[in-house]
């Protein structure tokens, strides 16, 4: 009897796919894509073996953002620095790691980019085997290169690229170019990412919510009262389950996939002011602009998230991502 043959044909790779959408997408797009997939299998491969080789744990340092930086979130972070040393078309780094941008001199100025990344999010899952993530988004720098970025401090909407790494059971990429929002799967035995699904729609409404709970009573009111309807009676427009992974990647790719919504409320402080935890320009952004191009929200509260103008790279801000209806009700 002849053997059975189980692979899926046709099989479309991250290049091929790149490459059909050539006449629509700028080449140079395509190839900081390409470079963003290789820096995710450099950190899937070592993620995969990092227990063994003692590369868990602090490194140390405290990052700009005044956290505890783990070996990994060093790691990751030179992998991404590394992929993009060679400049053109990206000619300035934002990252979470590093307090001030890097930047190389463009070849051409009329498409010169910049990149911002989370290099590894969700880092405090690194010890527990949990999922991580890598976010990144891509702007154009409109006033070509230099040390001056504010021409790349405009709201969300300039984004023209953004996505995410998950780093769970399977290693996923997923990105848009405004143009919808597409996953692919890291095959291991080509080595290679391979379309799972295009155009993904989020479900206009979920049954689930992701929040670190134990913060409610720093929130702002209104917050608690969106938790006091999550798990509400389910009449009454509750009923909602509770799933948190702590990465932010993890729980937003649920909401993508199944629908529901991803809070970080802020805290209020003593001027009353709600202060966010999740940074605009590399995690809310990005995930913001997936959410819209998937069909759903990112809000901060108060306002759309992609009409957001940072004042500060590492600015932080709250945020409700995920399912419209869900989005809409937080708002
Ligand atoms: P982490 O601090 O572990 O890097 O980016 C920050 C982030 O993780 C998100 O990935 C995650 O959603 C959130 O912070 C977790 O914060 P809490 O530990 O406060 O729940």
């Amino acid at each position: 009897m002849a053997a059975e043959v189980s692979a899926r044909v046709p099989m479309i790779t991250l290049d091929r796919y790149l490459r059909s959408m050539r006449p629509r997408m700028d080449a140079r797009l395509g190839a900081t894509l390409e470079r963003i997939a290789v820096a995710v299998k450099r950190i899937s491969n070592e993620l995969a073996v990092a227990a063994l080789r003692g590369e868990l744990g602090l490194s140390g340092e405290v990052n700009v953002q005044g956290e505890k930086v783990m070996k990994l979130d060093t790691w990751s972070n030179d992998v991404f620095l590394d992929s993009f040393a060679g400049g053109n078309p990206i000619c300035t780094l934002i990252s979470e790691e590093i307090e001030e941008p890097r930047h190389t001199e463009a070849l051409h100025a009329h498409d010169a980019y910049a990149l911002m990344f989370d290099p590894l999010d969700g880092s405090s899952n690194t010890g527990v085997n949990g999922s991580l993530g890598s976010i990144f988004a891509v702007r154009r720098r409109k006033r070509g290169h230099g040390d001056d970025i504010a021409d790349t401090l405009g709201p969300g909407t300039d984004q023209i690229a953004a996505g995410y790494a998950l780093y769970g059971p399977a290693t996923m990429l997923v990105w848009t170019v405004g143009d919808g929002v597409n996953a692919f799967v890291l095959e291991r035995e080509i080595g290679e990412f391979v379309l799972w699904r295009e155009r993904i729609q989020m479900p206009a409404r979920g049954k689930t919510y992701a929040v670190n709970q134990a913060n409610a009573a720093k929130w702002h009111p209104g917050a608690r009262a969106l938790l006091d309807r999550l798990t509400g009676p389910k009449d009454k427009g509750g009923g909602y389950s509770l799933r948190y992974c702590g990465a932010f990647v993890g729980d937003f790719h649920r909401c993508l996939i199944d629908g529901g919504i991803f809070l970080y409320p802020g805290e209020v402080t003593s001027g009353g002011q709600s202060k966010g935890k999740l940074r605009l320009m590399y995690e809310v952004a990005p995930l913001s602009l997936l959410a819209e191009q998937a069909g759903g929200a990112g809000s901060t509260g108060r306002g759309r998230v992609l009409d957001l103008v940072p004042s500060t790279i590492h600015e932080r801000v709250p945020v409700y991502v995920g399912s419209a209806e869900e989005v809409a009700l937080a708002e």
